[in-house]
């Protein structure tokens, strides 16, 4: 009798013990942004490292009509530190590269290179963490993109998990 209730109470810190594992693990995918493909160092990009880069400020209307002010490090910053052909090395066949940027919940968008390099536009697209001085909202974040001066907010993607640079073949 007290062996049989012994290996309950041991599956039950079992159970308990793995479901924490996973929701560590869950949080921890979370926190990251993996960079990957066409670059000359993919890495992950953690949540915690975010504020040691220089951050960049967007004001975009969101549905409610209002002006937010989102903070975060701008796409072609993340991919400069990955070690993409940007700037000088942007041009003949470079020009045909792309970034796929991934969510948690399976939507995708694309942006060219040209769209995020200075020597071509002015426009800023961040990947932003903070809005209005806070974290964003949990089905917004802890990631997610910020193309300023779009008119939809289609590609202003989501809990943003993955960035991959492609070449278009
Ligand atoms: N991960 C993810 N991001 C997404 C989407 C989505 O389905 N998944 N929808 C996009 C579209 S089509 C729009 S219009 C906006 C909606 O953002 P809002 O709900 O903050 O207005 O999010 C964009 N980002
Ligand atoms: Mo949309």
């Amino acid at each position: 009798m007290k062996k049989q209730y012994m290996l309950v109470l041991f599956s039950f810190l079992g159970l308990i013990m793995t479901s924490y594992l996973l929701k560590a693990q869950t949080a921890e995918k979370q926190g990251t942004v993996k960079v990957t493909g066409e670059v000359a160092n993919p890495f992950e990009l953690k949540l915690a490292d975010m504020q040691q880069y220089k951050q960049t400020n967007v004001v975009r209307k969101d549905k409610d009509g209002k002006d937010h002010n989102y903070s975060g490090v701008t796409l072609a910053e993340i991919l400069q530190m990955a070690g993409t052909t940007l700037g000088k090395d942007l041009k003949g066949e470079n020009l045909t590269k792309f970034m796929v940027v991934e969510a948690g919940d399976g939507y995708r968008v694309v942006f060219a290179l040209a769209e995020l390099d200075k020597d071509f536009t002015d426009r800023i697209i961040i990947l932003a963490t903070i809005v209005d001085g806070k974290p964003l909202p949990p089905g917004d974040g802890p990631f997610r993109v910020i193309v300023q001066d779009e008119k939809k907010p289609a590609r202003c993607i989501k809990q943003v998990t993955g960035i991959k640079v492609q070449f278009a073949k």
